[in-house]
């Protein structure tokens, strides 16, 4: 966790494996959380084919989620045969060396409790609706898949370098709250903004926030915040452009940003270039 947290982490931490992974132990869902389930679901299918690119929105329809909070076990059946990625139960967030090590390792976190109703709209903290809801289709798009890989194993040598904010900001602005060019205007593919009900319509269709053609200095430098909706939305042209910026080797790239001033969450710098909204 990258220090924007200033509370103990929600979940039950207590049986966990040293990997931090735990069992689903599906059967434990009360009725209750699966008909929250079906109204956040129910909520966000009825927005994202308005707002989703269409590779997410074919994964999310193969997936067939709305009626209950799926198993895990049978998800991985399908997505090993896909991509190869494997979802793991999860208390909750992880220290970023275990969660950079399960995504450098095909393996993604998923957190195992629900929201409260009372949640319904807003949580700071990643649960089960959006880790699954948010992360899980992508991960079925192969371009994408080794794009994350490459992200944890990225992660992994940012540790070592003392380098994780910026690579937490490339995290929250492409994996989070990414946005792409489509035929059909910008869409999102930010798992932050495809399971949130406000923001999903806002990060697309608002004249309010910048939206800056990705750039990976420039992401890599910029501050966010991570209880509002963001001012700032970098725009890719399609998953390769993201899978091929994490090719080089990052560390003169944190040499040179390390001495670089800071950019503010809703700051734009001259020159740049902004996309209008969508449709
Ligand atoms: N743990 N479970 C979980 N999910 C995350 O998205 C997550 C995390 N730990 C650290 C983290 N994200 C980020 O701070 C890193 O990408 C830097
Ligand atoms: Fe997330």
């Amino acid at each position: 966790m990258t220090g924007e947290s200033t509370h103990n982490p929600r979940g039950d931490y207590s049986g966990m494996r040293p990997d931090f992974t735990v069992d689903q132990a599906w059967e434990r869902y009360s009725p209750e959380e699966h008909a929250l389930w079906r109204r956040l679901y129910a909520r966000q299918a009825a927005l994202v084919p308005l707002y989703a690119c269409s590779e997410y929105l074919a994964s999310l329809r193969a997936l067939d989620s709305a009626q209950a909070i799926p198993r895990f076990d049978e998800v991985n059946a399908r997505l090993a045969a896909a991509t190869g990625w494997t979802l793991v139960a999860v208390p909750g967030l992880l220290p970023d060396r275990a969660f950079f090590e399960h995504l450098a390792n095909r393996r993604f976190p998923v957190t195992v409790w629900l929201r409260k109703p009372e949640e319904f709209d807003y949580i700071v903290e990643p649960d089960v609706f959006h880790d699954f809801f948010g992360h899980v289709p992508l991960l079925f798009d192969p371009v994408f898949a080794d794009y994350l890989q490459a992200y944890g194993r990225g992660g992994l040598k940012a540790d070592a370098l003392g380098a994780i904010e910026m690579l937490a900001r490339l995290y929250w602005y492409t994996v989070e709250f990414g946005l792409i060019e489509t035929g059909e205007g910008i869409r999102a593919y930010g798992a932050g903004i495809l399971s949130s009900g406000g923001e999903l319509p806002y990060c697309v269709q608002s004249p309010e926030p910048k939206r800056i053609g990705f750039d990976l200095l420039r992401i890599m430098r910029t501050r966010y915040k991570i209880d509002t909706f963001q001012e700032t939305y970098f725009v890719i042209r399609d998953f390769a452009e993201l899978f091929e910026a994490t090719a080089p080797d990052f560390s003169p790239y944190y040499a040179q940003l390390r001495g670089a001033e800071l950019v503010g969450p809703g700051e734009t710098l001259s020159g740049e270039r902004l996309h209008g909204p969508g449709p």
